[in-house]
């Protein structure tokens, strides 16, 4: 009498929906295969969606949040050209996190929802922005290996399955190509015509960015729980392991062109590898940030609440100008 088994109407619904939902996968499945690039209105599986707001998410918090750290030398930059270049490059990041949010917003998530994540200490970012920004080397340094790490991970990103993703990294990874070079060339200067302390002071910065900046590629492959997945369906092309040996392999030989030693005695290159081989990495650390406590992440995220706080007239204002806007085309 009181049998919780379904009608056979309600298991011939059922088998029905499943079996569309099946069909709308294999589609789906079908198409990753053949390299499609999956539009905001297609169909595509929930889990799909959430790992791409998810990553989409936390990329465009990285690059809002890693303002802060350059930012800080904005007002003791040390020429009139240093300031300019660095102001350019802290606007370019402020532009990627919006075309970034611009992006995520196309899978149905709202800028507030992200924010609040991000506010609240639920969304990550990435762990290097927790870093402190001790001298002006730092600013070079930064260039050179942070941004050099974001481009080894991001241009795969522009093959993404998802389009809006992989069009909005086309052009960050045009900016951020900019950025890798103003480092560069900026710590070459110091190595080249500085003082013995301006180049102690670049082997300084190196030393404390090289591990947190190998970081930046991820847990190894073998703790990082969502690989498997986004390899499998186009969003991730490479794995974290295999961009960080690429990154190691290219930064070695701008190393010793700069005169510079990258903080690693077991650095070496492996013949039968056809690889740099190095370090451990301290991966206790690295948990140890990204779960909020690292040397900066309270004073960045508080930083970011108190920016938000502060600009809340500038949203009503806004918000009320457009307001306006439509009331004026609605009576003419
Ligand atoms: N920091 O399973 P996986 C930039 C989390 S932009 C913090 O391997 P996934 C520009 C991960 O979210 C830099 N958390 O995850 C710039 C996951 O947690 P969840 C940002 C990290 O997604 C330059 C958990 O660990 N770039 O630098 C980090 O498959 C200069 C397990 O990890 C991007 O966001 C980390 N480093 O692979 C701006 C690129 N690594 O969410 C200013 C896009 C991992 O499950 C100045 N993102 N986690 O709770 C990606 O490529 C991927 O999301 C990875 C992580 C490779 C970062």
């Amino acid at each position: 009498m009181y049998t919780q088994s379904l009608s056979l109407d309600q298991e011939k619904q059922l088998a029905v929906a499943t079996a569309e939902e099946q069909a709308k996968e294999a589609a789906f499945e079908a198409r990753i295969e053949a390299g499609d690039y999956i539009e905001p209105k297609d169909w595509m599986p929930a889990h799909y969606r959430k790992t791409l707001v998810r990553q989409i998410s936390q990329h465009a918090h990285s690059e809002i949040v890693g303002m802060l750290p350059e930012g800080n030398w904005i007002s003791r930059a040390p020429t009139l050209k240093r300031k300019a270049i660095l102001l350019a490059k802290v606007q370019d990041e402020g532009g990627h996190g919006l075309y970034l949010y611009a992006a995520a917003e196309t899978l149905g998530t709202s800028r507030d929802q992200m924010l609040e994540a991000l506010h609240s200490g639920k969304a990550k970012y990435s762990s290097i922005f927790n870093y402190p920004t001790l001298t002006w080397a730092d600013v070079g340094v930064i260039g050179w290996l942070v941004d050099g790490a974001a481009i080894m991970n991001q241009v795969p990103l522009c093959r993404c399955s998802y389009g809006p993703y992989a069009r909005a990294m086309i052009r960050v990874c045009r900016e951020e190509s900019f950025h890798q070079r103003q480092g560069y060339e900026s710590l070459l200067v110091m190595m080249d015509k500085g003082t013995e302390a301006q180049k102690a002071m670049v082997q300084d910065a190196v030393d404390r960015w090289w591990w947190p900046s190998i970081m930046m590629f991820g847990p190894p492959d073998d703790a990082s729980p969502n690989s498997a997945q986004s390899l499998r369906w186009g969003i991730k092309r490479f794995t974290n392991d295999e961009l960080r040996q690429k990154f190691v392999d290219a930064t070695v030989d701008q190393a010793k062109v700069l005169g510079v030693t990258l903080p690693d005695p077991d650095m070496k290159w492996n013949e039968a590898r056809g690889h740099h081989d190095f370090g451990a990495i301290d991966w206790d650390e690295f948990w140890r940030v990204v779960g909020g406590d690292g040397a900066c992440n309270r004073e960045r995220l508080a930083t970011r609440v108190k920016a938000w706080d502060e600009g809340e007239w500038v949203r009503e204002a806004a918000l009320a100008h457009a307001k306006k806007n439509e009331q004026q085309k609605e009576a003419a």
